[in-house]
C-alpha cells in the first residue's frame, strides 16, 4: 500500500459520513443544492406596531425578532395615527389607552392579521368586530395576577386604616403635634366579611390574600368557582349580587369590563350596601356608575372607596378628590417591572406563534364561546 494510502481511505470514509449522498454518487454540487433547497425560505419579518413605550429589554427583543415600529415618546397615538397604522401593519400591538373600535378595524388594510392587547383586559378592542375581518387577538392573562392582587390588598387596607391620610400628616412641615389614643382611628379589617365581584385569577389571588389578613371570603360570580377553590378559601358563593353587597363590610370589584357588568354597581346597588361598607376596584372604571359613587360618598351611604381605575380615564371625576374616605391611584394594578416585562414577552410569545403559523396561546375567543 502507498504510505498516503491508509490516510486517503481515512478521509474518504469521514467524507461519506459526513456527506452520505455524496458516497451514493451524488456530486458535491448537487449535495450543496439540496442542503440549500431543503432550508426554510427565510420570510420577511412582519411590520409590527406598538403603541405605547414597552420595557428596553421587551422592546429590544421585538427589533431582534419583527420589523418593529415603536412609539419612543410614549405619547398616545391619535387616531389618525392609529389609522395609518392599522392600514399598513401586520400586528398591532396596543394597550388600554388605544380605542380598537368598529370603525378602525374596517379602516384595516388587508395586512392586519393580528391585534396583540399589551394587557389581559380586552375591553378596548371590538373583538367581534375583529374576528368578523378575520383579525385574531391576544391579550396576556396570567402574569399580572399576583400584582393586581397585591396592589387591590393595599387598598382593602389602605381605606379603613386611612393609610394615605396619615402619610400626609408627616411631610417636610411635620404636622404631626404627637400620639393620641383617639386620632387616626380607623376600622379593623380582620374578622370582617369580604364580597369579591368575579372570582377569576385575580379574584383567586385577592381572596387568598385576604383570607391570611383574617377575612371572611364571599363572591359571586356568574358560576360558582370549583369545589377545590372554594373549600381552600372557604369561600361563599352568592348568586345573588344584591344579596352579598347587602351583607358585606369591603367590595372587592375584580371581573372584567364586558356590556354585561357596564354600571354592574349602579345606585340602586350602591343603595343595598351598608353605610359602614368600603368599596375597591382595581378591575375598570366602568363596571362602577362613577356619579353614582360619588353620590353614595356625599350621602354616607357607604364608608369610602379605594380606586385604581375610573370611568373615563385618565379623567377622573372631580367630586372624588379632596375626600380623606378616598383612595385614588393612576390604574397602577400591575405597574411592576416583572409584570410588565412578562406581558411584554406573552405578546412576543403570541406574534411568533402566529407568524409561525400556529395558534397563539392567548387568543381571546368570541364573548358566547
Ligand atoms: C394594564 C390592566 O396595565 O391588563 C390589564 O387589563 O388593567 C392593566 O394592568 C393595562 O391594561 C395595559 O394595557
Amino acid at each position: 500500500m502507498h504510505p498516503h494510502e491508509g490516510g486517503r481511505k481515512r478521509v474518504q470514509a469521514k467524507r461519506r459520513a459526513r456527506y452520505p449522498s455524496r458516497s451514493r454518487g451524488a456530486s458535491f454540487r448537487q449535495t450543496v443544492l439540496n442542503c440549500i433547497r431543503s432550508r426554510p425560505v427565510p420570510h420577511s419579518k412582519p411590520l409590527v406596531t406598538v403603541t405605547r413605550k414597552l420595557p428596553d429589554i421587551v422592546e429590544t427583543r421585538m427589533r431582534e425578532l419583527f420589523n418593529t415600529q415603536l412609539n419612543i415618546d410614549d405619547v398616545a397615538m391619535s387616531r389618525e395615527a392609529l389609522e395609518a397604522a392599522v392600514a399598513e401593519c401586520r400586528v398591532l400591538v396596543p394597550t388600554v389607552t388605544d380605542r380598537i373600535d368598529a370603525d378602525l378595524i374596517n379602516k384595516a388594510g388587508d395586512n392586519l392579521k393580528l391585534i396583540a392587547n399589551f394587557g389581559a383586559g380586552v375591553d378596548n378592542i371590538d373583538v367581534d368586530a375583529a374576528h368578523a375581518r378575520g383579525i385574531t387577538v391576544t391579550n396576556t392573562p396570567n402574569v399580572l395576577t399576583e400584582d393586581t392582587a397585591d396592589l387591590t390588598m393595599a387598598l382593602i387596607l389602605a381605606v379603613p386604616r386611612r393609610v394615605t391620610e396619615g402619610a400626609q400628616v408627616i411631610t417636610e412641615d411635620n404636622q404631626w403635634q404627637g400620639w393620641s389614643p383617639t386620632w387616626m382611628m380607623g376600622h379593623r379589617i380582620h374578622g370582617k366579611r369580604l364580597g369579591i365581584i368575579g372570582m377569576g385569577r385575580i379574584g383567586q389571588a385577592v381572596a387568598r390574600r385576604a383570607k391570611a389578613f383574617g377575612l371572611s371570603i364571599h363572591y359571586h360570580n356568574r358560576n360558582p368557582a370549583n369545589p377545590a377553590i372554594e373549600e381552600e378559601l372557604e369561600a361563599t358563593y352568592w348568586d345573588s349580587l344584591d344579596q352579598m353587597l347587602a351583607r358585606m363590610d369591603i367590595v372587592s370589584v375584580n371581573c372584567p369590563h364586558t356590556p354585561a357588568t357596564f354600571h354592574l354597581l349602579n345606585a340602586r346597588r350602591l343603595k343595598l350596601m351598608k353605610p359602614e361598607a368600603y368599596i375597591v376596584n382595581t378591575a375598570r372604571g366602568e363596571i362602577i356608575d362613577e356619579v353614582a359613587l360619588c353620590k353614595a360618598i356625599d350621602d354616607g351611604e357607604i364608608a369610602g372607596a379605594g380606586l385604581d381605575v375610573f370611568e373615563n380615564e385618565p379623567a377622573v371625576n372631580p367630586k372624588l378628590l379632596g375626600r380623606p374616605n378616598v383612595v385614588l391611584l393612576p390604574h397602577m394594578g400591575s405597574a411592576t417591572i416583572e409584570s410588565r416585562t412578562e406581558m411584554g414577552e406573552k405578546v412576543i410569545i403570541n406574534i411568533r406563534s402566529f407568524v409561525d403559523g400556529n395558534a397563539p396561546p392567548d387568543r381571546v375567543l368570541p364573548m358566547d364561546a
